[in-house]
């Protein structure tokens, strides 16, 4: 709080009556009262209200959501439609807004070049400037909450001042109630904070009108994040992205792990066990649909924090307690499991979808789009443009749901538990139509962080651009990492080394082609390539070494897909989808190579395991002479 002063003439009793002062003043921490003062001062709100963990409290922000028009009520009872700011298909407010989001960096620090960041004492004084006063008229909302179980060692306590009733409410939805941990802190300042402004509003529902002013700063030095002129919860909601971001920084310099993670109970068939994974995928590579695989347990679809544990095991929790999932796809044959839960009565907020009759229509709800509605640009009707000619979706593909965990059908049994859940295995999923094969182990943990960061995703016709680029996108995080990649890296290889009881690392790739670019798989194999991870846990089966990883022997496979497909798996299937393409390889590794070189202190263990399997893959392109070589060869 170096740089901010706090106005002379402001006196916070002025806007925060007696019982919310008392609600503060119980939980005995200098701290929350300093950021408070500061806050209320600099934000200038003309009412704080302060929510402690009962249900009247909670209830009220449930209602003045509702009486504010940031939410509105739908015909399913405990449904509600809010909406994030849109001006035109290319000016809104509806995803995370990465060129506005950058860390605080204290001159002399070094950050590596693709996070982006802007000096701590600039940057602050940017922000602080677009934040006087930008809660003027409106009410502050003091929220406390804990990141992950309570009662754990993974749990962080959060504050969050707000004056957006969609973020308070979406985060009692997401997050576990902290205000009664906050009281047994004993006054310690270990908490991370959070300051959010949607700033000025314009129009019925209210949207943040400035978004040139939009700015989502990270300052690690104080554990605290600043966000301001938005409303989308990816920018705006403390305990989501932002804090992931503070937990990456605490998290490399602590030896834990901090990782935009799903957790995943795996429950083989026949066998009395559960096995639990961790999966990270880069956007539109399949993380939702294999955190949701059917048949197995659900913990966490996005967040994971993972520490050593007394039994050796990595542990793994959720942060979270709820969904912010993509809607879009979700149906009843695609997602059951999600599609009843948002379609029968429970608290869901849904953002940015189409309401017709109050009742919600997505991109991809196996429902015929209604002709007119209102969605995220008002009144809409089918053809309707923005002013550039742009033709705006009923619903848009970013538009969200927000539930409990614990109402989903398949919640793991260990959701909340203060132990979270012992690892055996981690995924990391990429996009990629000739290089890799549908599922691989790694040689060991160091070769698994090696997989993790060399993960790529491809362009669709899903994004702007062109298509089939390859973009670097190590574990999935690269967004969320505010720490330099080689500290990064190097955290990873540690964390494994130090465990007695290292996670198998698995890569799958759910996209591979054959030449003609048809898909060689279907959407429900990667069932199988899980439960043959979930085997090589458990050491049941055997695996082809090669240069890049272990590959599946092929009459596993077949059993497997026999087992949970009721499929015939064919040799010819196996070879196409497993044979080692030695070129696609070799240039996988020389984009890598370019990647990481323009970083500085990227560690020794990440090159040495690059040129040993580029030696590797040459020899074997020399052995058999041939550029594609059959697993039945190997
Ligand atoms: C994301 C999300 O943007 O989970 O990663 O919403
Ligand atoms: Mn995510």
């Amino acid at each position: 709080m170096d740089t901010l002063k706090t106005k002379p003439n402001f006196d916070i009793n002025n806007v925060i009556d007696k019982e919310n002062l008392a609600k503060l003043e119980a939980l005995n921490n200098k701290k929350v009262m300093q950021v408070v003062n500061e806050f209320v001062a600099l934000c200038k709100p003309s009412k704080v209200t302060v929510i402690t963990d009962s249900k009247e409290d909670i209830d009220y922000v449930r209602q003045k959501a509702i009486e504010i028009h940031e939410e509105k009520r739908l015909f399913t009872e405990g449904h509600t439609i809010h909406y994030d700011g849109f001006f035109a298909m290319d000016y809104h407010d509806q995803a995370r807004d990465k060129a506005n989001t950058r860390v605080l960096v204290p001159k002399g620090e070094y950050m590596s070049q693709w996070i982006n960041n802007i000096d701590r004492n600039e940057g602050l004084k940017e922000i602080l400037e677009i934040m006087d006063g930008c809660m003027e008229g409106n009410e502050c909302i003091i929220r406390l909450f804990c990141l992950g179980p309570k009662n754990s060692q993974f749990s962080i306590l959060a504050l969050q001042l707000t004056d957006s009733l969609y973020v308070a409410h979406s985060e009692d939805i997401l997050y576990r109630a902290g205000y009664e941990e906050f009281k047994k802190l004993n006054g310690s300042e270990e908490f991370f904070y959070f300051i959010h402004s949607a700033g000025e509003l314009v129009g019925n529902p209210p949207v943040t009108k400035n978004l040139d002013k939009r700015r989502i700063y990270i300052d690690l030095q104080e554990g605290r994040v600043l966000s301001v002129n938005n409303q989308y919860a990816g920018n705006s909601l403390g305990l989501k992205k932002l804090a992931l971001r503070l937990a990456i920084d605490k998290a490399n310099n602590e030896d834990w792990l901090a990782e935009h993670y799903f957790i995943l109970g795996v429950h083989p068939k026949e066998k009395k066990r559960v096995s639990y994974f961790c999966g990270a995928y880069p956007s539109a590579c399949g993380k939702t649909s294999t955190a949701m695989l059917p048949g197995q347990s659900i913990v966490g679809d996005d967040i994971a924090y993972l520490r050593p544990w007394e039994d050796g095991y990595a542990h793994a929790a959720n942060i979270e307690q709820g969904l912010f999932g993509i809607i879009r796809d979700v149906n009843p044959e695609d997602d059951p499991v999600i599609y009843d839960a948002i379609t029968t009565p429970r608290e869901t907020i849904f953002s940015n979808v189409l309401i017709t009759e109050e009742f919600p229509y997505w991109i991809g709800d196996g429902k015929p789009v209604p002709k007119k509605g209102i969605n995220f640009s008002g009144k809409w009707k089918k053809g309707k443009v923005d002013e550039k000619g742009k033709e705006i979706p009923h619903a848009h593909p970013n538009a969200r749901y927000t539930i409990r965990i614990n109402e989903l059908s398949n919640a793991d049994v260990n959701l909340d538990s203060p132990e979270g859940v012992p690892i055996d295995g981690i995924f990391y999923g990429g996009r990629d139509s000739d290089t890799l094969p549908p599922v691989l182990e790694s040689l060991d943990w160091e070769h698994g962080v090696f997989i993790g960061a060399a993960i790529e995703s491809e362009t669709t016709s899903a994004t702007l651009g062109a298509e089939g680029v390859r973009r670097p996108s190590p574990m999935a995080n690269l967004d969320f990492v505010v720490v330099p990649l080689g500290k990064y890296l190097d955290n990873h290889r540690t964390f494994g080394n130090n465990l007695k009881v290292c996670p198998k690392v698995f890569a799958t790739n759910y996209f591979l082609k054959n030449k003609e670019g048809k898909y060689l798989n279907g959407m429900l194999d990667k069932l199988v390539w899980v439960m043959w991870a979930e085997g090589r846990t458990h050491n049941e089966f055997e695996a082809i070494k090669t240069p890049v990883g272990f590959i599946p022997k092929y009459h596993d496979l077949r059993d497997l897909f026999r087992l949970y497909l009721d499929k015939d798996y064919s040799k010819k299937e196996y070879e196409q989808q497993f044979s080692i393409r030695i070129t696609h390889l070799l240039e996988k590794l020389d984009r890598v190579e370019a990647m990481y070189k323009k970083d500085k202190e990227i560690p020794e263990f990440f090159w040495t395991l690059l040129e040993d399997q580029r030696k590797k893959l040459k020899e074997l392109k020399e052995k058999y002479n041939s550029d594609e070589i059959s697993p039945f060869d190997l």
